[in-house]
């Protein structure tokens, strides 16, 4: 495990094979959250720029919810995007993120799952999260965030027990152990080649392919939440925007643009 080594541009620029995505790289020692900084300075930068910290001190999941972030323990990051686009498309954005943190693992030789719409599974737990947050103004998007945190080395004492069973690092599943610096150049690269078809023409075949192949929930049985209700269903494909097409067990079909997935019939995380 290469942990010594700050993730800031030197030590990744040898490995981005990107035009604008991590070119102005933003490192800290320890923040609240990557996505409160970006946010703080979205207006004032290029698109593409990246922010990292080696800790964050309040790191957010959705629905304010937390994301356990300990020092040098994994990468937090987050990405400032300014696509032209209505606020209603930023969900997609989210499974570029998903598609390239898979795309990335798999480039190391780990084989990873895409449980729709925003997290990374290996064996079942949860490697890798995303939260995508936007700013807009007269029903365009000024600007989106996109934060990701990827569990390299968390250690069971920085855990509550359930988190314990719920989480995965890929110090587990990485025999060689994994050069944290390759990882974020190669999840820059692949989010760069992801975003662009987005940007130029709204394109997101190719995150929608690649989340549909390495899907955890399409044919299965899940629980979907939706404010105070759970509602039984059978997750049947990805559309071709990105939402989750599910038939509830009353017949009725649905397309989700975002949302809470349990999967029905498995303990734990599912
Ligand atoms: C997410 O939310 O999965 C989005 C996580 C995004 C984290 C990144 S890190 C950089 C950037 N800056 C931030 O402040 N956030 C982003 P959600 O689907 O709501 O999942 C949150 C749930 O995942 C929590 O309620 C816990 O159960 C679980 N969790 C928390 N920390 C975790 C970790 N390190 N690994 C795996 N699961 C975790």
């Amino acid at each position: 495990m290469d942990g010594s080594e700050a993730l800031n541009y030197r030590s990744i620029e040898a490995y981005l094979d990107t035009n604008f995505v991590g070119r102005n790289i933003r490192h800290y020692n320890s923040l609240s959250s990557t996505n409160v900084k970006a946010k703080e300075i979205a207006m004032d930068v290029e698109e593409g720029t990246v922010i990292i910290a080696e800790e964050q001190t309040a790191g957010r999941g959705r629905l304010g919810r937390n994301w356990i972030s300990p020092k040098g323990r994994g990468i937090w990051m987050s990405l400032i995007l300014k696509p032209v686009i209505p606020p209603a498309k930023v969900a997609r954005i989210t499974l570029i993120g998903a598609a390239a943190v898979n795309k990335a693992l798999g480039d190391m030789g780990i084989e990873s799952h895409i449980k729709w719409p925003n997290d990374i599974i290996i064996d079942n737990r949860k490697v890798s999260g995303i939260l995508t947050e936007m700013s807009c103004e007269r029903n365009m998007v000024s600007y989106v965030i996109m934060g990701i945190g990827i569990n390299l080395d968390l250690k069971d004492e920085e855990l509550s027990e359930e988190l314990a069973h719920k989480a995965i690092s890929l110090r587990e599943v990485a025999e060689q152990g994994i050069d944290r610096k390759i990882l974020l150049a190669y999840i820059l690269n692949h989010l760069e080649k992801l975003y662009i078809p987005f940007k130029m023409d709204g394109d997101i075949s190719g995150p929608i392919e690649i989340a549909r192949r390495n899907s955890i929930l399409i044919g299965r049985d899940v629980w979907i939440r939706e404010r105070d209700m759970r509602k039984k269903a059978r997750v049947l494909d990805i559309d071709d925007e990105g939402r989750l097409m599910v038939q509830y067990d009353d017949g009725g079909m649905g397309r989700l643009a975002s949302g809470e997935i349990s999967i029905r019939g498995l303990e734990g995380y599912f």
